[in-house]
């Protein structure tokens, strides 16, 4: 799947000039709002950004992973929150139906999705299961025709915003085995929202706790329509996740830069500018052989992952993406942290961008896989490959 390359070279500068025109000038509204602008979520459901990963023939734009990597280096550049509203319908929302669903539930839900009419997420988390995601205790048991669900999810994006969403419940025994996937509409009665989280940046980015309570799903919302393929449904969707994070780790990275180097040529010290002294030029070097290192990753990465069928996992792929998630994130958060230090005091200021930016990408690090997480599955695959 792919855009016609005449096509995609039309899309790319429209959200260009999208994010430029429109959004990096409402970030300071986003800031103290916590709100994004209803007017700006209309324009991108216009530009079909809620259907960038969707085939066509559910109604998106159908974009390769390699398309939309560019896409999402794009929206890298302005703040992280703006990219919520629509990114778990690109994303983790949305994916598990896309690789793994029934045609049904496909042409059901997919063109709602794509249209931004419906906002999937994504509910794996728990409090107790974090990393260790097999071991989750939202349990679902069999009654009837339905399943009913009994648990919390924690920290659920976009979850305030969700018409549905893509839910891992136990159905069986212990471990990933034991694990389905569920569509769930947010309206079922016994389904409720927590109070909204307190984060430490992406002010703009809905996330709260999902409390079950005797909540009655039709067992034909198990996504594939057969129990205990969950887990690895959510694996998948979290591979594809961790990439298109990547790539929106090197945007970031790629608008700090610019930042620090306006504010270098413009900040006088001992008479000159700072960009003028070495000591200067070498965190903006460093900064930026890494983002062109951590960019090149994520183009040779979503290649390989173009290459075989999306809903098709690959252990060496997985593994490859998983370095991608853990060099990028940590290289953006290097970035910001020599943002803040090439800014001086100002940089710790919030009239600043960079000083929300710093805090606003410390969650890359951690969501969709920690990097100790990502550590471990490069880790562990390598020496598979070995054995
Ligand atoms: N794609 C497809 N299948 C996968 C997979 C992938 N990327 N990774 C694992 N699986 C499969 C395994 O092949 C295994 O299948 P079999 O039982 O048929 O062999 C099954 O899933 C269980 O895998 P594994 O034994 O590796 O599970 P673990 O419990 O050891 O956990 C980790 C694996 C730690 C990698 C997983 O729990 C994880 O990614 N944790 C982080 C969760 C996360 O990212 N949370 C963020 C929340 S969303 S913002």
């Amino acid at each position: 799947m792919a855009l016609d390359s005449e096509s995609f070279d039309i899309l790319l500068p429209t959200v260009q000039r999208f994010i430029r025109e429109r959004l990096v000038p409402a970030e300071n509204h986003l800031e103290e709002h916590d709100e994004v602008p209803a007017d700006i979520v209309k324009e991108m459901k216009t530009m079909g950004l809620f259907g960038l990963s969707i085939p066509e023939e559910f109604g998106g734009i159908g974009l390769s992973m390699s398309q939309e990597v560019q896409v999402a280096y794009e929206i890298g550049k302005t703040a992280l929150a703006f990219r919520s509203v629509f990114g778990t319908n690109v994303g983790i929302g949305s994916q598990g139906i896309l690789m793994d669903g029934t045609p049904e539930q496909k042409r059901d839900i997919l063109p709602r999705v794509a249209s931004g009419e419906l906002i999937m997420s994504f509910a794996l988390t728990e409090p107790d299961s974090g990393s260790d995601a097999a071991s989750l205790k939202t349990r679902a048991e069999l009654d009837g025709d339905h399943y009913v669900l009994n648990g919390t999810k924690r920290f659920i994006t976009n979850a305030p915003r969700a018409g549905a969403f893509t839910l891992m419940a136990r159905t069986g025994g212990p471990g990933a085995g034991g694990v389905s996937s569920f569509i769930v509409p947010a309206d079922l009665p016994g389904l409720r929202l927590g109070k909204p989280d307190k984060k430490m940046g992406q002010r703009g980015t809905k996330t709260c706790d999902v409390i079950l309570e005797n909540v009655r799903v039709p067992a034909a919302n198990i996504i594939g329509g057969v129990p205990g393929r969950g887990f690895k449904t959510a694996m998948k969707v979290l591979d594809r996740g961790r990439l298109h994070i990547s790539a929106v780790a090197c945007g970031m990275a790629h608008r700090i830069m610019a930042e620090s180097v306006a504010y270098a040529r413009d900040r006088k010290q001992f008479g000159k500018a700072i960009g003028e002294f070495q000591l200067i030029q070498a965190m903006l070097a460093d900064s930026q052989a890494e983002l062109l290192a951590g960019w090149s990753l994520v183009q040779e990465v979503a290649k390989r992952f173009d290459a075989k069928p999306a809903h098709v996992s690959d252990p060496d792929v997985s593994m490859r993406v998983s370095c991608v998630k853990l060099f990028c994130t940590e290289m953006v958060g290097r970035v910001a942290d020599r943002g803040v230090q090439i800014h001086g005091g100002s940089g710790y200021i919030n009239e600043y961008p960079v000083e929300r930016f710093y805090r606003d990408v410390r969650l890359l690090r951690l969501y969709e896989g920690t990097t100790q997480i990502q550590q471990l599955i490069i880790g562990r695959e390598l020496l598979r490959q070995a054995a």
